[in-house]
């Protein structure tokens, strides 16, 4: 039976031949830590770290590569903004749709004396910008959101909030963009971002172990680091550095992933971030018109629009749990998929599906019609019992 990869929400694959390609070489070839010894193969593995940066610049529309922080995952990014920024007393504003690495550090944060407003998505997990302006108080520091749900995809109107934060004067805008790094246009000056979080794995296909904070001018000097110690640079000083992206760059850094990751997006910005993001809708527009004769025993969760969400759809049908049906998914039709609740508890009580949770399919990038058919074809054979 042939597997059909249908979890790329929780990690992209297969990668990019390129990336492996690139991660073998830098092993064989150099394999020396990055801005530490000063002999060749170091400067050759610190132009690797450099080039990374670089070209997530140039993703992202940031002027400055000196701007990207490289961290492990996004998680990593988003606890270096949420505990390096807000303090006792300060006020930050999300979404109830968010994942566990926003909300738990939030949570976090509010037992140490940070207010916290969650604000209500609908139960199609859609945000009102409107909600945010009645939020803000005179104490408001930041408001963070996901970019895209990561249970039902839905696509938040960033651009819209990121224009309404600004006019507030120096609220911090903070954008999670896991879900959409690689395959939704991101142009922080356009959108006025204050702080992008991402990670290389999904939609930019690097390797897990790789992710990027992007941090605006001059917010270094109000952001404290996670971590300190080693940098590479400044060593006859015992304090941490206090510039870009030393400051919150500490011990030797994931230079396979690097390789890795440079390659990834690569391959992304030789396609096109949008001509990525039309095979992906193809895919859901596919998916989404076959299962509307089940409308009645399977339920969708989100907007059920394509061009509305990120290739990734949550659903239940009646009569069996969502774990039960991934096995059999998995089982039958070797069908790959995440059921359960995603990290994102708050998400699924937003949608009615806590505590059971929903069955997930994330297409991605190398998924066929053919893949979605059988994904289609499975469903259907636990909804005519
Ligand atoms: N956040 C990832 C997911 O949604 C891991 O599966």
């Amino acid at each position: 039976m042939k597997t059909v990869y249908l979890d790329n929400a929780a990690t992209s694959f297969p990668k990019p031949d390129d990336v492996l390609s690139a991660m073998i070489n830098y092993q064989q070839t150099i394999g020396a830590s990055p801005g530490r010894s000063g002999h060749g193969r170091s400067i050759d593995a610190g132009r690797i770290v450099y080039e990374t940066r670089e070209i997530l610049s140039r993703l992202f529309r940031i002027g400055d590569p000196l701007r990207i922080v490289l961290t492990k995952n996004s998680t990593e990014a988003l606890n270096i903004v949420l505990k390096g920024a807000l303090k006792p007393g300060d006020h930050v504003i999300t979404s109830s749709m968010e994942h566990n690495s926003v909300m738990r550090p939030l949570r976090w944060l509010e037992s140490q004396g940070v207010e916290l407003s969650l604000i209500p998505c609908s139960p199609r997990g859609e945000l009102d910008p409107g909600d945010i302006r009645q939020c803000l108080r005179h104490n408001t520091k930041m408001v963070i959101l996901t970019h895209a749900s990561n249970v039902t995809g839905t696509i938040m109107p960033i651009e819209a909030i990121g224009s309404l934060v600004k006019e507030k004067g120096d609220i911090l805008f903070c954008v999670d963009a896991a879900q959409t790094a690689g395959v939704v246009p991101i142009d922080v000056q356009k959108t006025a971002i204050d702080l992008l979080a991402f990670t290389g794995h999904k939609s930019l296909f690097g390797p897990q172990g790789t992710g990027g904070l992007y941090i605006r001018k001059g917010l270094e000097k109000i952001i404290d680091p996670l971590m300190t110690g080693g940098t590479g640079s400044r060593s006859e000083f015992e304090a941490q550095p206090d510039f870009m992206p030393d400051k919150y760059e500490s011990g030797t850094p994931n230079t396979i992933g690097c390789a890795g990751l440079y390659a990834g997006v690569s391959f992304v910005l030789e396609r096109t971030v949008e001509s990525i993001r039309t095979v992906e809708e193809k895919l859901m527009a596919r998916f989404l018109s076959q299962m509307a004769d089940m409308a009645g025993p399977v339920k969708i969760y989100g907007p059920n629009d394509a061009f509305k969400q990120t290739a990734v759809v949550s659903f239940n049908i009646d009569g069996i749990s969502a774990s039960d049906a991934a096995l059999h998914f998995e089982d039958h039709y070797g069908i790959l998929c995440r059921p359960g609740l995603h990290c994102a508890p708050s998400a699924h009580r937003t949608l009615g599906t806590f505590p059971g949770g929903a069955i997930r399919f994330s297409f991605g990038y190398f998924n066929t019609n053919q893949d979605v058919d059988t994904a289609v074809e499975a469903v259907r054979s636990l909804v005519i019992r």
